[in-house]
């Protein structure tokens, strides 16, 4: 068949090193980017028959999100903006792991497994980051595009959840919204001012905001968008890449591990700063008050704020709909706690990567998820925005029930509901700070985080580590679980759990204790347990 030989012509071009084994990890392929050519070929083949399959258009993101500049990765993305199902995860990792010459086989064994008509017409979006080598990357994707004969469409430099959005508005008819980074400005600063305008006398300082762009592509999205804020909010924007190496010593993954603001950003206190990551899909938010002290509001504090905020909308609405939070095992305990003991809400946990929470997000009428990392966004249920949408149109309601159903619906527009987004999430928390009059303080108050610790322990073999319980526990290899219990045991308030990272080549350790003392000790005490059981590389994990 000639698309095959397209294939094979072009296959040709973007050669897979003999050898080379790749993991599909926690969000894509990901490592250094000199490994990946023919994986991007091979993603832009598989996507078009994920395409071809859904009759619909897919999305392919080429990113390493919060990883170094360096490396680079690929995020394929589902028709309705989600990450692509875990089948097709499958399949991912046997086109990138074909030899050169079983590259053919591999890829008619996907389509006689799924029963694929070749015939059928495919669409893939394609979007990338802002690291050098997403240039050649991206076209990589697209040469496999266009050896199945797929129609595609270039979206050049956009954040990762634009290219979610827009993969789902094209699927919904324009209905979602419109498929173009002016759209998506358009839809989420309209939802913005009119969930603004009727806060009284909001002053110039609460409009004010540092954002620190990790170096990356959501320093340039965020500076296109300010115009459409009609300086409803002030952004000063800092790390926007002119300068400094993407996420080095800034971004949201720098700020939450290290709990320490980022460089090149002076802070006064009180002064209110946002790090979005290297892709713009997770944001965290910080301060420092008058001693100097610094204060992280992650993403237990971001959803927290959102589902305690969407609450009282649906008490005050008369609206019986029932909302929930997942987390993972990195979620602060004094978060939990908060959300089960004092909002009654339910809370569900998930193994990590967004792909998990989505859908345990999916399983109620409001779901907020939201990882520690800041990555997470808001889901409704379609039976949930219906009866949204029809108390605000409902003339029989009072005044009041039809404002917070209005406020409602303009909160739902101004959520990416196919997945975490910086610049939504950043909108929608100061939206609710302006809403509820609340300062950072206030918000930073609602409880007090167990102070805690995260490190990495390289290994030989990551995949040693298997865990059960949502991450929260190993099973492999034999007597880590027992020695991570024994100091667990030791400190108050204790628990702690390691896990093998899907982004980078790292053992993850979590620790949380009453004293940060405590927690510090405890995270090397479990490092050193992974290091001696886990068959750990270089030197011995040291005592912070
Ligand atoms: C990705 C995933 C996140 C996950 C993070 C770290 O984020 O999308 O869900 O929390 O990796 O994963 P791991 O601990 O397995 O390395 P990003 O922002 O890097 O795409």
């Amino acid at each position: 068949m000639a698309q095959f030989e397209g294939v094979s012509q072009m296959s040709a071009v973007h050669p897979k090193p003999v050898g080379l084994v790749l993991q599909y990890g926690t969000a894509g392929f990901r490592t250094n980017s000199k490994q990946l050519d023919h994986v991007m070929f091979r993603m832009g083949l598989l996507a078009t028959l994920r395409s071809k399959k859904t009759k619909a258009t897919i999305g392919v993101m080429v990113t390493a999100s919060h990883n170094p500049e360096e490396d680079n990765g690929v995020k394929l993305v589902d028709p309705m903006g989600e990450m692509v199902t875990p089948a097709w995860e499958g399949y991912a990792t046997q086109l990138a792991n074909a030899e050169q010459e079983g590259l053919l086989t591999a890829l008619k064994d996907v389509i006689e497994r799924e029963a694929i008509s070749i015939a059928q017409e495919a669409s893939v979006f394609v979007g990338k980051d802002t690291r050098p080598s997403s240039e050649s990357l991206s076209q990589a994707v697209l040469d496999g595009v266009h050896a199945l004969e797929s129609h595609s469409k270039d979206y050049g430099l956009v954040t990762t959840p634009q290219l979610h959005y827009m993969v789902c508005c094209q699927n919904t008819q324009g209905r979602y919204g419109d498929a173009t980074v002016k759209g998506y400005y358009q839809k989420l600063s309209q939802a913005f001012i009119q969930l603004t305008k009727n806060v009284p006398n909001r002053t110039d300082d609460q409009k004010a905001l540092l954002v620190d762009g990790a170096n990356g592509i959501g320093a340039l999205k965020v500076c296109e968008m300010e115009t459409y804020l009609k300086k409803e909010l002030q952004l000063s924007v800092f790390n926007d890449g002119s300068s400094g190496k993407l996420n080095h010593r800034c971004g949201a993954d720098y700020v939450k591990v290290q709990q320490r603001a980022p460089t090149g950003v002076e802070m006064s206190a009180g002064e209110r700063c946002w790090s979005y990551d290297g892709d713009a899909d997770r944001i965290v938010y910080y301060y420092s008050d008058s001693a100097g002290r610094f204060h992280l509001l992650d993403g237990d504090k971001i959803a927290t704020l959102i589902s305690t905020y969407l609450k009282e909308l649906l008490t005050q609405a008369g609206l019986d709909l029932q909302i929930a939070v997942v987390q993972t095992a990195y979620a602060n305990g004094s978060s939990t706690h908060y959300l089960e003991d004092t909002m009654k809400v339910i809370v569900r946990c998930t193994k990590t990567g967004v792909k998990h929470l989505h859908h345990a997000a999916q399983e109620f009428d409001i779901g907020v998820y939201f990882e520690a990392n800041g990555h997470g966004t808001v889901l409704f249920s379609i039976e949930a925005e219906e009866k949204i949408q029809q108390l605000a149109q409902d003339s029989n309601t009072n005044d009041k029930r039809k404002n917070t159903a209005l406020l409602l619906q303009n909160t739902v527009n101004l959520i990416n509901q196919t997945v975490g987004d910086a610049i939504s999430d950043m909108l929608l928390i100061e939206a609710v700070l302006a809403i509820r009059g609340m300062t950072v303080q206030q918000w930073d108050a609602i409880y007090t985080d167990l102070p805690n610790r995260q490190l990495k322990v390289k290994v030989a073999d990551r995949r040693v580590i298997d865990t059960t319980d949502a991450e929260r526990r190993t099973v492999g290899p034999a007597g880590l679980q027992e020695a991570i219990d024994i100091p667990v045991n030791k400190h108050r308030q204790a628990r702690s759990f390691v896990r093998p990272s899907g982004t980078e080549d790292v053992v993850r350790v979590y620790a949380e204790a009453d004293t940060q003392e405590s927690a510090d000790a405890l995270a090397h005490e479990v490092s050193l347990a992974v290091y001696r059981l886990a068959g750990g590389v270089g030197e011995e994990p040291k005592p912070l």
